[in-house]
């Protein structure tokens, strides 16, 4: 995850792509991490989607051209079966 976490930061390089982080409620295993991701993936919206149980984090990054909203992101976790308790975004 932490690998991960670093290609994300380099991706967040590109000029237009917000790199959104969210704190999810209700995770405890590897399958709550798969739900997560398919669901934040399914958007057309995100990209270098990475879900992190130790963190209890989701992390993506906005495809260029395209906004997803605070409500969409808390849809999609909730569609997964969780709660986001918190949404950050960086340029
Ligand atoms: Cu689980």
């Amino acid at each position: 995850m932490k690998i991960a976490s670093v290609f994300l930061l380099l991706a967040s390089f590109s000029v237009f792509a917000s790199k959104v982080e969210v704190d999810v409620k209700g995770m405890t295993c590897g399958m709550c991490v798969e739900a997560i991701t398919k669901e934040l993936k399914s958007t057309d919206k995100t990209e270098n989607v990475s879900v992190s149980l130790d963190d209890k984090k989701a992390t993506f990054a906005e495809i260029k051209g395209k906004k997803i909203s605070d409500h969409e992101v808390r849809e999609a976790i909730k569609r997964a079966g969780y709660e986001a308790t918190k949404i950050t975004r960086r340029q």
